[in-house]
């Protein structure tokens, strides 16, 4: 009998704890023991997002009024509405810290728009037109590729609108592309500037939503979530206002076993697009964003510097959060 036991412990119980959570996450089709996994969540395929990934960094830098900004912002929209998303293009004058205006572009993809329960995924497009942490101050004007910190987020908004195009979760699902978040103050201009210059997008569309009155249930804000060996932290504001929402992403990715990138510790409090749609429209919103206590600026080692290339652009990571979202979605009723 302690034998049974210990086989029990030793061998059954993991394997049976392996069966529900991979099924309960999309990675399988065994039928599934416990009761919430009777959902079905579609599988997130990294490779997808991958090359996702590079198409948008093969158009160049998506720097504001460029060519290669307006055709990486025509290839979002092709895109999201052959995932059959209902798209809206939010075209928008913004200045810059600087005083340049810029031709932006907020693009917005909807499913079921006539779904009154909604939920809301956001990252930001653009990408910055300096590299202001690089280590040789020769590249301070130049601009970054931006894998990482822009086309990585975007990569992963559009493999899960490729997979909710296929297979409806049960509640309407937005995601908009911001624009314009990257053009902040570089470390360089050493001026006073009356505002810091990021999140221009965003802060237009939380006061000119592309539908009056636009709420949701929740926001989710990506941002930099395809480095390999990513960290998130639990951003302040994010755990100010959004505290639920932490914890059900947060539980979401230990249950998919995802746990190592999401961390349970608290991060340092971030002005992102979430702090703009909190500010205008007061929906709840977390930023999932990469945190490295061990720079000195806490956003990883390639942070506005050259380096943000695909060299740097991890499919586990995009696998990581793009299946967390996944399980976080389809979970809704
Ligand atoms: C600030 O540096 C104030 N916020 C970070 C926003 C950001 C820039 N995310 C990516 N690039
Ligand atoms: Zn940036």
């Amino acid at each position: 009998m302690p034998q049974i036991i210990s086989f029990m412990y030793r061998y059954l119980i993991p394997i049976l704890i392996t069966i529900v959570t991979v099924s309960a996450c999309g990675q399988a089709n065994k039928p599934s023991l416990k009761e919430e996994s009777k959902v079905n969540i579609p599988a997130f395929n990294p490779d997808s997002a991958y090359i996702y990934t590079a198409e948008q960094v093969a158009f160049g830098p998506r720097v504001p009024n460029t060519q290669a900004h307006v055709d990486c912002g025509n290839y979002f929209v092709s895109k999201l509405k052959s995932f059959g998303a209902t798209v809206y293009e939010q075209n928008a004058n913004l200045k810059t810290y600087d005083g340049i205006e810029l031709k932006a572009k907020n693009i917005i993809a909807s499913f079921q728009p006539e779904n009154k329960n909604r939920a809301l995924l956001f990252a930001h497009w653009d990408t910055r037109p300096f590299s202001d942490r690089d280590p040789n101050p020769e590249n301070y004007r130049k601009p970054i590729d931006g894998a990482n910190d822009g086309a990585g987020s975007c990569a992963v908004l559009l493999e899960l609108a490729r997979q909710i195009g296929t297979q409806q979760p049960a509640i309407g699902i937005d995601l908009i592309l911001f624009d314009a978040e990257d053009w902040g103050a570089p470390t360089f201009d050493e001026k006073n500037h009356p505002f810091s210059g990021y999140c221009l997008g965003s802060d237009f569309w939380g006061q000119n939503p592309h539908i009056r009155n636009y709420t949701a249930r929740y926001g989710i804000l990506l941002d930099m979530v395809s480095a390999p060996g990513a960290r998130f932290y639990k951003e302040y504001y994010s755990k100010q206002t959004a505290p639920g929402i932490i914890k059900k992403v947060w539980e979401a990715a230990q249950i998919c076993g995802y746990g190592q990138f999401f961390v349970d510790a608290d991060g340092g409090g971030v002005e992102d697009d979430h702090t703009h749609v909190m500010k205008h429209r007061k929906i709840p919103c977390i930023d999932i964003i990469h945190y490295d206590p061990a720079t000195d600026h806490n956003f990883g080692a390639y942070w506005h510097t050259q380096n943000d290339n695909m060299d740097n652009i991890s499919r586990e990571t995009l696998k990581a959060v793009g299946q967390t979202l996944l399980y976080v979605i389809y979970h809704e009723k």
